[in-house]
C-alpha cells in the first residue's frame, strides 16, 4: 500500500475513534464539549496517530490498545495547539483554516478545553485493556506524561517563549524543538512499541532514536515550508509572519543549508532503523 493511502486510512480511523471517544464522555458542560470537539475534530494531518498505528502494527500491538494510544497522543497535541494559539502565547486567529478555539468560543472556554483534552488523554490511555499488561500500560502513561510536561513539550514551549527576539545557536534551537515538538512525536512512536509484543521491546531504543531524528526533520521541513510557501505550511495557516521574532533553521542555515540538514536528518532516521 502506498504511504499516502496508509496515511488516509489511518486518518479516517483516528477521526472515527476520536469522535466516538468524545461522544462517549458525559459532561454537563455543553459549551466545553463543543470547544473540545472544535479543537479535536476540525482537520489536522494526524501525523502522531499515524506513527503510533504504523509502529504499533509493526510491533504486533493489539488494535484496541493502538486506538487508545493514538487518540491520547492526538488529545495532547490538540490541547497544545489550543493553548499555543491563546492571546498569552501566539495570539492566533486561525488554525487549520478555521477560527482558533478562543476565537470560535472565548478565552476561558479555550483554556478549559485544552485542560480537559489533556486529562482526556490520560483517561483514554488508562482505560482497562485485556490484551495489555498493567506494567506496560503504566509505562505508556509515564511516557506520555513526561513527553508532555516539564521534561518535554511544556519545557520546549517555555524555552521557545524565553527565546523570542533572541538569535539562538543551532544547538539551542535543536534543544527547543527536541522538547517542543520532538518529545510528543517520540512518545507517539514509543507508545506503538510499548503496546507491542515482548519481542518488539528490544527495538525500543532504535525506534526512539528514529523518532528523535524524525521530530527534528519535521521542524526543519516546517521552517522550510514557512518560507517556500505562503499559505501551505505543515503547521499553521494563520496568515501571520511567525518567523519574524523566532529563530528558525532557515534563518540560521539559509534555505540550501536547511535542505541539506533535512536530508541529513532523513538519512539518520533511516539508519536508526537499520541497526
Ligand atoms: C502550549 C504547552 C504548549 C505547547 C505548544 C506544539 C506546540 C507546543 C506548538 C505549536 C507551534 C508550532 C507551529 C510548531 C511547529 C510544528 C508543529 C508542531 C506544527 C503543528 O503540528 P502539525 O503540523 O499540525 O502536526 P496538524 O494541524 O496537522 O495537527
Amino acid at each position: 500500500m502506498k504511504l499516502t493511502a496508509m496515511l488516509e486510512q489511518q486518518r479516517e480511523r483516528i477521526n472515527l475513534v476520536l469522535g466516538q471517544q468524545l461522544d462517549a464522555q458525559a459532561s454537563a458542560a455543553g459549551e466545553l464539549k463543543a470547544a473540545m470537539r472544535h479543537a479535536l475534530l476540525l482537520g489536522g494531518k494526524r501525523v502522531r496517530p499515524f506513527l503510533t498505528y504504523s509502529v504499533g502494527t509493526l510491533c504486533s500491538a493489539p488494535a484496541a490498545a493502538l486506538d487508545s494510544a493514538a487518540a491520547a497522543v492526538e488529545c495532547i497535541h490538540a490541547y497544545s495547539l489550543v493553548h499555543d494559539d491563546l492571546p498569552a502565547m501566539d495570539n492566533d486567529d486561525l488554525r487549520r483554516g478555521q477560527p482558533t478555539c478562543h476565537r470560535a468560543f472565548d478565552e476561558a472556554t479555550a483554556i478549559l478545553a485544552g485542560d480537559a483534552l489533556q486529562t482526556l488523554a490520560f483517561d483514554l490511555l488508562s482505560q482497562p485493556h485485556n490484551e495489555l499488561d498493567s506494567q506496560r500500560q503504566l509505562a505508556m502513561l509515564r511516557t506520555l506524561a513526561s513527553a508532555s510536561g516539564m521534561q518535554g513539550m511544556c519545557a520546549g514551549q517555555s524555552l521557545d517563549l524565553e527565546a523570542t527576539d533572541a538569535q539562538l545557536s543551532e544547538a539551542d534551537l535543536e534543544q527547543v524543538h527536541r522538547l517542543k515538538t520532538g518529545a510528543l512525536i517520540t512518545a507517539a512512536v514509543q507508545l506503538g512499541v510499548l503496546a507491542g509484543n515482548d519481542e518488539a521491546q528490544q527495538y525500543y531504543a532504535d525506534f526512539s532514536q528514529f523518532a528523535t531524528w524524525l521530530g527534528l526533520a519535521f521542524q526543519v521541513k516546517d521552517d522550510i515550508l514557512d518560507v517556500t510557501s505562503s499559505t501551505e505550511t505543515l503547521g499553521k495557516t494563520n496568515g501571520k509572519d511567525e518567523a519574524a521574532n523566532k529563530s528558525t533553521y532557515v534563518q540560521l542555515l539559509g534555505l540550501d543549508g536547511a535542505q541539506v540538514k533535512l536530508s541529513q536528518l532523513h538519512q539518520k532516521a533511516l539508519q536508526a532503523l537499520h541497526r
